[in-house]
């Protein structure tokens, strides 16, 4: 185990009231929220756990930055130290800015995507998949089977089973994969890490087959901590050689600064192939903005710039903040609560099959959790479960997923464990009362990304 600091490696300058409210409140306000927590008013929230998504506390650095905002319209300073920072930490040559990760993930599916084609991945993502689906793809997961299982103990759940990429590549060809979509950390697998031996097994395989790897790097320097804690050779390797080691892997990368990367917004598509690199540049251009900002303000960019710089400058930060969620997750453990083991990344990802098994999956035990926790404890977590999945293309069912979570996914640098300990507290109340919980049912349903936007009736 690496020297985790004792306490937080920051001290807090700014701070951000949170408001108090009542049961009865919060009873109300769900409701008016249809029982989704996406719909809740944030300031009705007393601790967010919907997501690690943009909600990072930026540092007095970053705060700086901002303030040395170039915003011309084209050629911004801000951009060119973007552009060093992702080739630096990352270790790609070409750099195109966006406003978030899913706008990378549309101009690397609109550039690289033929009707009829298959992409294989590490348990699918709904934006990726959206985009991958909307360009004429399929998407094929290819993760091992342990990742499905929430209780099975694995260090890298987030591993790729090369057999199940080969039997793709024996049924389809692989000409119709255009490349392979990686992620690290997988979000919906629980945060759980890939390991370095099977990116480089990957590679291996793909260079036989003359494959692309396109790696989500959303939450690289997070993985990073697991290798260098539980993959032999790397306990004496920094952070930063490891994020660039699993960098060396990939081809291209896409990559939702929101996250790793400790700003509110940005992300962009890095790669070292130039005919890729013009071509996306162009479509950039068309849907995000110029190839200099890429729908971002300059003093956005400085953030990020100074936000990569951040995530890996020691491993003290990144030690402090994945130790902040084992440490949730061990209170829950603990107190005998199911969650998907082992502890990943980002969050906790509580089994709301086993916690509700009293609620059968057609009445989304997920999302009734997510709901009951915010009544219960103003806590808002989000559904990742059958509302995620969505209905299949051709049956027009609800895919069922085997794993039904709700995720409390912790920003970075903003609660403290006192926070995390009231967490905890709501949780284990909760459990105790669980058989009250009967179920919901859903009264309109979206059709791409339902669990953003659905509305429920409480059963
Ligand atoms: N992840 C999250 O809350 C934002 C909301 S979408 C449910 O976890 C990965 C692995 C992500 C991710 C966003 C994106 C998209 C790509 N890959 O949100 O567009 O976790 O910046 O990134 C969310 P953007």
């Amino acid at each position: 185990m690496m020297n985790a600091p004792q306490a937080e490696p920051f001290k807090i300058k700014v701070v951000e009231p949170i408001k108090m409210t009542t049961r009865e409140y919060r009873m109300a306000a769900m409701k008016e929220a249809g029982y989704n927590t996406y719909l809740l008013k944030s300031e009705d929230v007393y601790i967010d756990l919907l997501t690690d998504s943009g909600t990072s506390a930026m540092s007095d650095s970053q705060w700086a930055g901002m303030m040395l905002g170039d915003e011309a319209y084209a050629g911004s300073r801000n951009f060119f130290n973007m552009e060093k920072a992702v080739q630096e930490v990352y270790g790609f040559k070409y750099v195109i800015p966006t406003h978030q990760g899913r706008g990378a993930e549309h101009i690397l599916s609109k550039c690289a995507i033929r009707q009829g084609d298959y992409i294989p991945g590490n348990m699918y993502f709904p934006s990726t998949r959206v985009h991958q689906e909307l360009a004429g793809g399929t998407f094929v997961d290819i993760i091992v089977d342990e990742a499905h299982e929430p209780d099975v103990n694995h260090p890298f759940k987030g591993n790729v089973d090369l057999s199940k990429l080969e039997k793709l590549i024996a049924e389809v060809g692989a000409k119709r994969i255009p490349y392979i979509h990686i992620a690290t950390c997988v979000n919906m697998a629980g945060g759980q890490p890939i390991s370095m031996a099977n990116l480089a097994g990957l590679r291996e395989l793909c260079n036989k087959y003359k494959l692309r790897i396109v790696l989500d790097n959303t939450r690289t320097v997070e993985n990073a901590y697991f290798i260098k804690e539980r993959e032999p050779g790397f306990q004496n390797k920094s952070i930063k050689e490891i994020v660039r080691e699993i960098c060396s892997h990939a081809d291209a990368v896409t990559m939702s600064c929101k996250k790793d990367s400790l700003v509110n917004i940005g992300g962009f598509l890095a790669m070292n192939d130039e005919h890729f690199y013009r071509k996306a540049q162009s479509l950039c251009i068309i849907y995000e903005g110029l190839h200099t900002y890429g729908g971002l303000a300059g003093r956005d960019m400085e953030a990020v710039a100074r936000g990569i710089y951040e995530s890996v400058a020691d491993d003290f930060h990144i030690a402090w903040r994945i130790e902040q969620v084992q440490y949730l997750g061990e209170r829950l453990i603990r107190a005998g609560i199911p969650i998907v083991l082992p502890v990943g990344g980002h969050g906790i990802f509580i089994d709301a099959k086993k916690f509700l098994s009293h609620v059968s999956q057609d009445k989304f035990p997920a999302e009734t959790l997510a709901a009951a926790l915010y009544v219960e404890s103003g806590v808002r977590g989000m559904e990742s479960g059958t509302v995620s999945a969505g209905r299949d293309k051709k049956t027009g069912e609800h895919k069922y997923p085997k794993l039904e979570l709700l995720r409390l996914a912790i920003p970075r640098r903003v609660y403290t464990n006192s926070h995390m300990n009231v967490v905890a507290d709501a949780v284990i109340k909760l459990y105790d009362k669980r058989k009250a919980l009967k179920g919901l049912k859903m009264t309109f349903e979206p059709e791409e990304m339902r669990f953003f936007h659905a509305r429920f009736e409480n059963l």
